[in-house]
């Protein structure tokens, strides 16, 4: 008798149990539909970081920009994303990176103003200015 009354009342139990995970089940599926259609494409900020404005690309054996204006007091950086080595040589000697391998980097600071005219000393045709305010 009482052992009869003691399993009648576990059966409920074990069907809320039950009910529970199936909704459980649902609501899980459901909140993964959501947060899957919530990814929305993300705006790509880092190429807009990257840009540096006292930065002068190596590549395809040129330096860009070709005259670049900096204040006083920057530092200017020289980056070789070029598959040749390259140098950023002053006319006037001022300053001079020596070979940069490809990705490498050179920096200098610009600390007095001036027109200051660079070239690469192993390629002649690859010249540039920089001028500081
Ligand atoms: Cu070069």
């Amino acid at each position: 008798m009482h052992l009869q009354t003691f399993r009648a009342g576990r059966w409920p139990l074990a069907l809320l149990a039950v009910i529970a995970l199936a909704l459980g089940a649902c609501s899980a599926t459901a909140t993964g539909t959501i947060s899957g259609s919530a990814q929305a494409p993300t705006p790509a900020s880092s190429a807009a970081a990257a840009a540096d404005p006292n930065g002068v690309k190596i590549a395809d054996f040129a330096f860009t920009p070709g005259t670049l204006t900096v204040k006083v007091g920057s530092t200017v950086t020289w980056t070789n994303s070029d598959s040749a080595a390259h140098t950023v040589t002053a006319d006037d000697g001022s300053f001079d990176s020596k070979s940069i391998a490809p990705g490498g980097a050179f920096s200098h600071l610009m600390d007095k103003a001036g027109t200051y005219a660079y070239h690469c000393a192993i390629h002649s045709s690859m010249t540039a200015t920089v001028i500081v305010k």
